[in-house]
């Protein structure tokens, strides 16, 4: 396919990620969806067809569908039908590995299928056969699920109010240690962990998958030119159209991002779609009341851009709504222009310690290196 579909390209990755080979892509112009197929009969029919021939066990699709459009594609297609949403927190639930991961995960799990009344989730117990083959559940059975879902989203709730005390209390022992926090935030698969292990020599998980990481890990880093060190956090990536109920689940996690005293938002600046990227991340940044925090656009994978797209100087100004925004291009795989990036930060902390308030655009000199 000559043509890149931005939307469904992100779609192929997270279903790799997830653990599926992707047989075949479809896509299709409508004005309006379908209320009972979302699509029309004649495309559902088409799928049908193309799924049989590709020896396909499933059909994914990159928009929300309502439990009734899922179930009468299901049966329409014979075949489990799953949408975005659902593939984002199977993915979550697959990569949680900590404590109060697993239970944030959990809990936007329970909340989504509180919104379906079916008995969706087993499907991530990848049991033969989809869920649409089974027979719907009865009546009592339904009330009876929806009783139990509300049960366990107030148990998993209280449990992880427990969990965010404890973080709770060690981030007020950080704070008694006035330490200058820095936390990379950014789109999924940006680039966020390599560049971690890139500044602070670490060994955090970073692969080409969506999601690699889930859990918040924090390193000291060392800054010869501010001789003093400050903390740095690795975190969980964004994405467009987050589902609600990730973006409720992790908010204690996303709240490192909220209480940094700077944020290093890392960009693939090599991915064509990387303007939408910064305007997702930008909305989640608001949703979790960071959009105050200081931020410095670090546009990586400089080695993977275009001939056409390379920069003429290595740091600059970019304008974001309006707002000027400090930007500096780096590569965490070939460590191009992280001395620079280092030496940036230095000054930030010199600047924001110094008492004169929030990053001032153009308080930096500008780094001028010519790209060869
Ligand atoms: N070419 C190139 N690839 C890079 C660069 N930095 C990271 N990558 C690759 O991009 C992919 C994603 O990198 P990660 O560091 O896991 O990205 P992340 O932002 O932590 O991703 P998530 O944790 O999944 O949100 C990996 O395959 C990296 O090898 C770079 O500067 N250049
Ligand atoms: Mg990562």
């Amino acid at each position: 396919m000559p043509h890149f579909d931005a939307p469904l390209e992100e779609l192929g990755l997270l279903a790799q990620t997830a653990g599926y080979a992707v047989a075949d892509r479809v896509t299709c112009k409508r004005r309006a969806p379908d209320p009972a197929l979302f699509v029309g009969s004649g495309k559902a029919d088409e799928i049908k067809l193309l799924a049989q021939s590709t020896g396909a066990s499933e059909v994914l699709f990159d928009q929300s569908l309502s439990p009734a459009q899922q179930r009468n594609l299901e049966r329409h297609l014979g075949m489990p039908v799953n949408d975005r949403t659902l593939l984002i927190l199977e993915i979550f639930a697959q990569r949680a590995r900590s404590h109060e991961g697993k239970l944030q995960v959990e809990l936007a799990r329970l909340q989504y299928l509180s919104t379906r009344l079916v008995r969706r989730w087993s499907h991530l117990e990848r049991q033969s056969g989809g869920i649409g083959m089974r027979g719907g559940p009865g009546e009592t059975q339904i009330e009876l699920d929806r009783r139990m879902i509300g049960d366990s989203i107030k148990r998993t709730k209280e449990r992880l109010e427990k969990v965010k005390k404890q973080r709770a209390t060690q981030r007020r022992q950080r704070e008694r240690r006035d330490t200058f926090s820095i936390s990379l935030v950014g789109y999924t698969n940006a680039g966020k962990s390599s560049l971690f292990n890139g500044l602070v020599k670490a060994r955090a998980y970073a692969a080409d998958q969506l999601f690699a990481t889930l859990d918040t890990t924090t390193r000291q880093l060392y800054l010869g030119e501010a001789g003093r060190s400050v903390s740095l956090s690795d975190t969980v990536g964004f994405i467009r159209d987050l589902p609600h109920g990730l973006v409720d689940a992790f908010a204690a996690t996303l709240q490192e991002a909220a209480d940094a005293d700077l944020l290093l938002h890392i960009v693939d600046a090599s991915n064509p779609s990387h303007l939408e990227q910064i305007a997702s991340v930008m909305g989640v940044l608001k949703d979790i009341g960071a959009d105050q925090v200081p931020q410095i656009l670090v546009f990586n994978k400089l080695d993977a851009m275009d001939e056409a797209h390379l920069p003429h100087v290595l740091s600059d100004q970019m304008e974001l709504d309006g707002q000027p925004m400090s930007r500096i291009y780096v590569s965490a795989k070939t460590g191009e222009g992280l001395p620079a990036l280092r030496a940036r930060l230095a000054a930030q902390v010199t600047n924001l310690n110094g008492g004169q308030g929030p990053m001032t655009p153009g308080a930096f000199p500008e780094i001028e290196s010519p790209v060869s």
